[in-house]
């Protein structure tokens, strides 16, 4: 049998995992879960997304090269996915030399197979800076919405992909000057050559609907060639030139490159994946589901389909998208603090990994948006995982340990299932197998725990604790149906509940590694061999209350930082006196790394101000220079030198950047 190939969206190795990360990752796990307890032969694949300007500008605000910061967090994705139960089975990184191996093999194929040019380009370029401006170096405006976005996406906005030098009123995002365009040549990708190859694609690609639709209606709008070169040291270098290639060409590529890998470590052939494929018309298609997230359907049904294409390769037959994640009903947000730390908000407060799987895959379908509530998760856990499954579970369990010592069967000379009780297990069987493939896993989640609400009515309605006090051989023959559905639940809620189906297995000594999902309809001499506890453990107020408080505290904070760049009135403005000064001397201050202590001429009055731009300036190279000065701030000291007003400068990555005029004016000029 065939390898099915599941990917997830390979997260960048740029900051913590958080709950719109495990939106996509949760339910691909228990997708191939379930795959997996019916027989298939897969292969979960993921890994680090190491390059791309976000990861590059944020290295250097930590004062850290690239790889360093990739380091950290590639391995933080591979723990805090081990510890929600997400196991691929190759978690690979684009930094990795046989990546960077795979992406050149691949880029020099399209060049081959002339879908690659080269062109010369107006790019944004910072003349302070003394550097063209990538992605994320760029800050601007959007030409199709006007909102502010960045170089390569409006993301504030319509959301769109931005080509290099799209960008309007282009500023540099290091030192803040106006941005040049200036020329230089680029590599473009003929993605137009690919529109009707793409428009036939997409009509018989399978997925969901929120990913499928959208793309089809870019490519019937506006397909454009892409570039996909860029000035940066961190990347895969394009063959030949000082250029890395765009990180969305090599990222998808990560997906061949870690499956290779994968493949070497487990004897499977990599080829018959992605190059040999089946062909069935003019597309050769691979047994690859990719599963992302919504923000990212653009680059997976249009750029890398066009790009498999044009290098030769099988194309992946399905796409899943899942929706997206608001957190206490307000849109997903690191800076405002909608946001759920998978480690600090979740684990650590040892909030178990199941409780959260089950919410993010039974709160709603896969396709809508998921809004995460603190409160909702206890009474998802509390009044659905505890009363419902958790109750029938240790109920029958126990009654057996307690009532036949474990052991129903010595009571038994023969055993059939009741009838409902088979119908009821083969019912939710396949309606499971059905939900699946059409990655409704709330409809599996939902079919599971009405197979138990089934068991709780059976179970009270036999009433066993009556029966065994009169007819002990009906009991064991009623326990013995429960025993069998407890063994269904666990088969089928194992892939959403791995841990604890787990150590429930143990209680009947089941081994699930194995296990498929036939078997729940099997005749089994099910025992309880260990004295069974309740599968799980109640969500108590007062840890909700603490969490909240913490959000809500991060929220609070996050709003000041909002209201500090509020909109002021004019009167208030008008308060600060600030001037254009002349620096006329300039020494450090002994035992400070950052203090510099200036002498200003702010027009007839010379001020002693003292500015901590050491690590960005020389005293000398200040001396003469114009500085805007805001000459009406109460004095202070600071290592015990007084400053008599304060010099204006830009934060970047926490070095001063000194504002200046424009061109000379005298000293004392009044800024307005
Ligand atoms: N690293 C993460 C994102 O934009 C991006 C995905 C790459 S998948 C090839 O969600
Ligand atoms: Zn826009």
């Amino acid at each position: 049998m065939g390898v099915k190939l599941i990917t997830c969206g390979l997260p960048y190795a740029n900051g913590k995992a958080h709950i719109g990360h495990l939106r996509t990752y949760i339910p691909a796990d228990v997708y191939v879960r379930y795959l997996r307890l019916m027989g298939e032969n897969v292969l979960f694949i993921c890994g680090s997304d190491c390059h791309g300007t976000p990861i590059v500008v944020n290295a250097e605000k930590e004062g850290m090269h690239p790889k360093e910061l990739v380091n950290i967090y590639h391995e933080h994705f591979k723990s805090v996915f081990s510890a929600v139960g997400v196991e691929f089975d190759y978690f690979g990184r684009t930094d990795s030399d046989y990546h960077h191996e795979m992406t050149t093999q691949f880029v020099k194929k399209l060049v081959e197979n002339g879908y690659i040019y080269s062109k010369e380009i107006e790019l944004a370029y910072c003349p302070k800076c003394k550097r063209f401006l990538p992605d994320r170096y760029v800050e601007g405006i959007c030409p199709y919405c006007g909102a502010v976005a960045r170089g390569d996406e409006c993301d504030q906005g319509c959301g769109r992909y931005l080509e290099p030098g799209e960008i309007k009123d282009p500023r540099c995002k290091i030192c803040g000057t106006k941005a040049e365009f200036r020329k230089q040549k680029h590599y473009f990708f003929r993605l137009t050559a690919f529109r009707e190859f793409l428009l036939d694609y997409l009509d018989k690609l399978k997925g969901t609907e929120n990913a499928l639709n959208y793309a089809k209606e870019w490519v019937k709008k506006e397909l454009k060639d892409w570039c996909i070169t860029r000035n940066l040291e961190w990347g895969v270098k394009f063959p030949g030139e000082n250029l890395v290639v765009y990180v969305w060409v090599d990222a998808p590529i990560g997906y061949i490159s870690y499956t290779k890998e994968a493949c070497r470590l487990k004897g499977c052939d990599w080829k018959a994946i992605w190059i040999d494929g089946i062909s069935n018309g003019k597309i050769r298609w691979a047994d690859i589901t990719h599963f992302i997230g919504l923000d990212i359907v653009y680059h997976h049904c249009i750029f890398w389909p066009a790009m498999l294409k044009g290098a030769d390769f099988a194309l992946p037959s399905a796409i899943v998208a899942s929706g997206m994640v608001k957190v206490e009903g307000k849109t997903f947000s690191k800076s405002r603090g909608y946001v759920v730390w998978l480690e600090d908000d979740y684990l650590r407060r040892g909030f178990h990994p199941d409780y959260l799987r089950y919410y993010i895959v039974n709160y709603t379908s896969h396709q809508k948006d998921l809004n995460f509530s603190w409160r909702t998760l206890m009474d998802k856990v509390n009044n659905e995982l505890i009363a419902n499954l958790g109750n029938f579970i240790y109920r029958v369990l126990y009654f057996t340990w307690k009532n036949f010592d474990g052991n129903v069967w010595e009571e038994l000379d023969e055993f059939n299932l009741d009838r409902e009780v088979i119908d009821n297990i083969a019912k939710a069987k396949d309606e499971i197998t059905k939900a699946l493939k059409k990655w409704e896993f709330k409809v599996a989640s939902d079919t599971f725990m009405e197979l138990s609400s089934f068991g709780n009515n059976y179970f009270q309605s036999m009433e066993p604790w009556e029966l065994i006090k009169k007819d002990k051989v009906e009991c064991a023959r009623v326990v013995a149906n429960c025993l069998h559905i407890v063994k269904a639940l666990i088969v089928l809620s194992y892939p959403v509940l791995p841990f604890t189906m787990k150590r429930v297995a143990e209680y009947i000594g089941m081994n699930l590694d194995c296990i498929k999902i036939d078997s729940v309809l099997e005749l089994d001499n099910i025992k309880v061999v260990k004295k069974p506890k309740p599968p799980f453990k109640k969500i108590e107020e007062e840890e909700v209350d603490r969490v909240e408080k913490v959000m809500l505290e991060r929220i609070r904070r996050a709003e000041e930082v909002e209201k500090k760049k509020e909109v002021v009135k004019i009167e208030d403005f008008s308060r600060l006196d600030i001037r254009i000064g002349k620096v006329l001397k300039a020494e450090k201050i002994e035992k400070s790394k950052k203090l510099i202590k200036l002498e200003v001429d702010t027009g007839g009055e010379v001020k002693q101000i003292v500015a901590g731009i050491a690590d960005t300036y020389s005293p000398d190279e200040l001396v003469g220079k114009l500085v805007v000065v805001l000459v009406n701030l109460k004095p202070a000291k600071l290592m015990g030198v007084e400053s008599q007003g304060m010099l204006l400068a830009v934060d970047v990555g926490g070095k001063a950047v000194l504002l200046i005029p424009e061109r000379d004016v005298p000293p004392g000029s009044r800024v307005k």
